[in-house]
């Protein structure tokens, strides 16, 4: 298998991972997200949010309008888009970085393209072919998630045999399906959904075995910031208390060769990312 390309270029953007791995910064517009909910839900402060997080170092804005916490509802797509809409519009006017757009709904996907995204996450990775076409079509990458079971009922029981090892054909599956679909693999990035149908220990096996993923073929993206088993590791209720889990979290994985972190608090984390990733690569040197 070729190498991956440290720049991956498609029409409307590109990312550069010649300096180490990337950060993703969260802006999600939801009354309702777990750590976040109500802080963005206004277009203006989504806006300044973000603007922010540009400033802060990230290298992708992941606009996200449907909460999919455990436990969580659907949103239908007309509201999902009249949420994100106008801030992507107006990101896309202020920043130059690439912004994502976090949802299952290809309807969704599609009027945030229209208006200035030009990444699709999907935690169902393309589970609807309309999401994969408009990848396909439009040239954009994907970020296609491993998840069990579905946000209202995923935490009930979810069980594995071998954790890695499912979530690692699962992702292997999905990329082949996107492969086939015409989507290149330098613009896939495969996401072992930490938190998604998972017990804190099936989370800590993942990341325990994050290496095993890198040599898939594709990029990886991991996403901890501030989750569930953060809290269970360390008695913190209030998910804004899970900075120093979290910063573990985004290190250990930046070491063991995650390509983006996607994270809240942006301006520590890049700092994170930066000192995790200098260590590794000079263990790796010698
Ligand atoms: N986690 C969340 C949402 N989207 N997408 C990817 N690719 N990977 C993740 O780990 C991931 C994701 C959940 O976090 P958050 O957006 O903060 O919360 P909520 O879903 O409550 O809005």
């Amino acid at each position: 298998m070729e190498p991956l390309s440290q720049v991956v270029v498609w029409p409307s953007g590109r990312l550069d991972f010649s300096a180490g791995p990337l950060v993703m910064g969260i802006l999600n517009v939801t009354p309702d997200s777990f750590s976040d909910g109500g802080d963005f839900f206004e277009t203006d402060k989504a806006v300044a949010a973000g603007v922010q997080m540009a400033q802060q170092g990230a290298a992708i804005l992941d606009v996200g309008a449907e909460s999919t916490r455990p436990g969580s509802r659907s949103v239908p797509a007309d509201e999902q888009i009249r949420r994100a809409v106008p801030v992507i519009e107006a990101l896309a006017r202020r920043v130059s970085i690439p912004i994502s757009i976090d949802t299952r709904d290809p309807d969704v996907a599609q009027a945030a393209v229209r208006a200035g995204a030009s990444i699709l996450n999907d935690i169902t990775a393309l589970a609807d072919e309309r999401m994969a076409r408009l990848a396909a079509d439009r040239q954009l990458p994907v970020v296609l998630m491993h998840m069990q079971g579905t946000p209202e009922t995923m935490q009930q029981k979810p069980q594995y045999d071998d954790v890695v090892a499912e979530v690692k054909e699962y992702l292997l599956s999905r990329a082949a399906y996107a492969e086939s679909v015409g989507i290149r693999r330098e613009r896939i990035f495969i996401d072992p959904g930490i938190g998604f149908g998972k017990t804190t220990e099936h989370n800590l096996l993942l990341l325990g075995h994050l290496e095993e993923f890198v040599g898939l073929g594709y990029r990886m993206l991991v996403g901890v910031s501030r989750k569930r088993f953060i809290g269970q590791l360390t008695g913190r209720e209030n998910p804004k208390e899970r900075l120093f889990g979290t910063a573990a979290a985004v290190a250990l994985a930046a070491a063991k060769g995650a390509s983006i972190l996607r994270v809240h608090d942006v301006g520590p984390m890049t700092d994170v990312v930066r000192v995790a990733y200098a260590i590794a690569a000079a263990e790796s040197s010698v």
